[in-house]
């Protein structure tokens, strides 16, 4: 199956050769299968015929191994950041600098991926030379630009489409005037799409713009400028839209309704910039928001058919136009400041993979959770897999802290580990994990574990760490095993102590691998003679049984080591 993005107007031979390649790489990614459940994002849409992008900036894109690798792994297409607008390719008249546009379509053409150009003719980053000219010298001047530009990459089957004018509106749909509109009038609209397609007669061609993602004023000339200038015969194939979106400002409910009707116009529609910002900081509510927007236009995009597909506006929130732009607001993206996947990432994840999954059965609980490798502020949890029957797949684990009525995301994994990083230092985590499935189904929870991390320079407890877990639970009682112990110092231990709270009326029945005495519900367990020597980072473990009341379901607490 053919993406139908990858298909360009009018393309030529050679192009659709190219294009038949990418189709066949596309057939051996699909179908999206129930072991691919996890895959990138860019498996999911290709599945779903839809292109998922970022917009990538030139710096990390050469300094960064990391962010290479995911541009490079999750998206199918990729859009400049900054490097195609006229300040990067033209910054004085007739001197042409094209060094970071290329080194985008040289990335996208290593990579297998598409690149969309943004963008030929703004008001905004463009050089005050241009803003200076008198008409006739400003028409000539955009048509050079506009024929350079394009054309040094209208043979080149990396790059399909084209913002051949970007936000030619005002905030109340008027339109914007900017020097272009009281220069040359609204001709230069025309103009530029005329001179877009002879410089690239294979590339769509777009119009792009922000705040138009609901029906409003705004969109609503924007309608009637596109119907209009293809009434006239000028070449706009494509309306961007742009998707800045703020949870603070509700989500515009009529986004397929809008983009089906342009759709209706007989243009293609994408959505080109998409973030989502919120109020900093972050918090688990904020998150859970940001992801159903993210959801909630890939839904869109995926239920129109003319929807080529979603660009998120870069995808790390190190590197984000928002905090620059709206004081106090910022984790816009789909993975936070470290690349670690956000909620948002997931939401965009299980929409493109959810297919027409039918799938209502959750995966298995994963294993109970064993910490290892903790410090003051990290810890890596591991636990048994989960298993799929549903038929749409295992897509990955989320990992929460057990706080009671809310329980915060600490991390999430595609694997059966995760290491968590942002730990507070000498407090303890009862955590667990949950399995979700291609079509979002989630499992029960895991059993819990426990674990402290350590003090981070000095004071109570370690240079050892412990973490508890249950292993099997009855009405009245329960076995914790293993309470894994573990040499965080830099020198063997010579015998170690791990304490914890026994919860009021429950009893120890039994231990092994260790020697426990009780006194109130403090439990001191003390290392046997062939257990008490760690070597650094070595693990042992002990367990024991006990007894609580019928009905009570509370567990051991506070495990906490300390060796001499
Ligand atoms: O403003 C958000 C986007 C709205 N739609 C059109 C997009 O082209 C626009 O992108 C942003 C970039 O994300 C920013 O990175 O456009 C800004 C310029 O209007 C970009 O900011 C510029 C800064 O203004 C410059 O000071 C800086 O040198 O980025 C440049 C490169 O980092």
């Amino acid at each position: 199956m053919l993406s139908s993005s990858l298909i360009r107007p009018g393309a030529r031979i050679r192009t659709l050769a190219a294009t038949a390649l990418l189709g066949l790489l596309a057939v051996f990614l699909l179908p999206v299968t129930p072991a691919d459940a996890s895959a990138p994002l860019r498996q999911h849409a290709a599945g779903r015929g839809k292109f998922i992008g970022t917009a990538l900036a030139t710096g990390p894109l050469s300094n960064e191994t990391q962010y290479r690798t995911i541009a490079a792994t999750e998206f199918s297409q990729i859009t400049a950041e900054n490097a195609m607008k006229w300040d990067a390719t033209e910054p004085s008249q007739g001197q042409f600098n094209f060094s970071g546009a290329d080194a985008i379509v040289d990335f996208a053409t290593q990579n297998n991926q598409q690149v969309h150009g943004h963008t030929l003719v703004w008001h905004s980053q463009t050089p005050s030379w241009v803003q200076n000219l008198g008409a006739t010298a400003m028409r000539t001047a955009m048509q050079n630009h506009i024929s350079q530009v394009a054309g040094r990459y209208a043979d080149n089957p990396a790059l399909v489409s084209w913002d051949v004018v970007n936000e030619v509106f005002d905030d109340n749909g008027n339109l914007r005037t900017s020097f272009w509109y009281n220069t040359l009038g609204q001709s230069y609209i025309a103009d530029a799409f005329r001179a877009a397609r002879a410089a690239d007669p294979d590339a769509r061609l777009c119009i792009n713009d922000y705040n138009v993602e609901g029906i409003n004023a705004k969109s609503t000339a924007m309608y009637n400028l596109v119907s209009s200038l293809r009434q006239q015969g000028v070449p706009v194939d494509c309306v961007g839209f742009q998707g800045h979106l703020a949870i603070q400002y509700g989500f515009p409910n009529d986004l397929q309704q809008n983009l089906q009707r342009f759709a209706d116009l007989g243009v293609q529609v994408r959505i080109t910039e998409l973030d989502v910002r919120m109020q900093m900081p972050r918090d688990s509510a904020k998150d859970a928001t940001q992801a159903t927007y993210y959801r909630n236009v890939v839904n869109a995009c995926l239920a129109v058919t003319a929807c080529a597909g979603v660009t998120i506006w870069g995808f790390t929130d190190k590197y984000s136009w928002v905090p620059d732009t709206f004081s106090g607001q910022g984790a816009a993206l789909i993975y936070n400041e470290s690349y670690q996947q956000k909620p948002s990432y997931t939401a965009v994840h299980d929409a493109l993979a959810g297919g027409t999954s039918t799938d209502t059965t959750p995966p298995t609980a994963p294993g109970p959770p064993a910490a290892t490798n903790i410090t003051a502020s990290s810890a890596t949890l591991t636990w048994t897999a989960s298993t799929d029957s549903g038929g749409s797949g295992l897509a990955g684990y989320t990992v929460y802290r057990e706080q009671g009525s809310t329980d915060p995301q600490l991390g999430q994994s595609s694997t059966a580990s995760v290491t968590l990083t942002g730990l507070s230092a000498n407090t303890q985590y009862q955590v667990y994990v949950r399995a979700r499935d291609g079509a979002g189904n989630l499992s029960t929870p895991s059993a819990t574990a426990t674990f402290t991390t350590t003090t981070g320079g000095g004071g109570p407890g370690g240079p050892c760490t412990a973490t508890g877990t249950v292993q099997t639970q009855w009405n009245n009682g329960y076995v914790v095993q293993p309470v894994t112990v573990t040499n965080t110092g830099t020198a063997p231990t010579n015998g170690w102590t791990v304490t914890f709270t026994l919860p009021a009326g429950h009893t120890v029945t039994g231990s092994w691998n260790a020697t426990l005495t009780t006194s109130g519900q403090t439990v001191t367990a003390k290392s046997l003679g062939y257990n008490g020597t760690l070597a650094t980072g070595a693990s042992t473990s002990f367990g024991f049984q006990a007894s609580r009341p019928g009905g009570n379901t509370q567990t051991p607490s506070g495990y906490t080591c300390s060796a001499p």
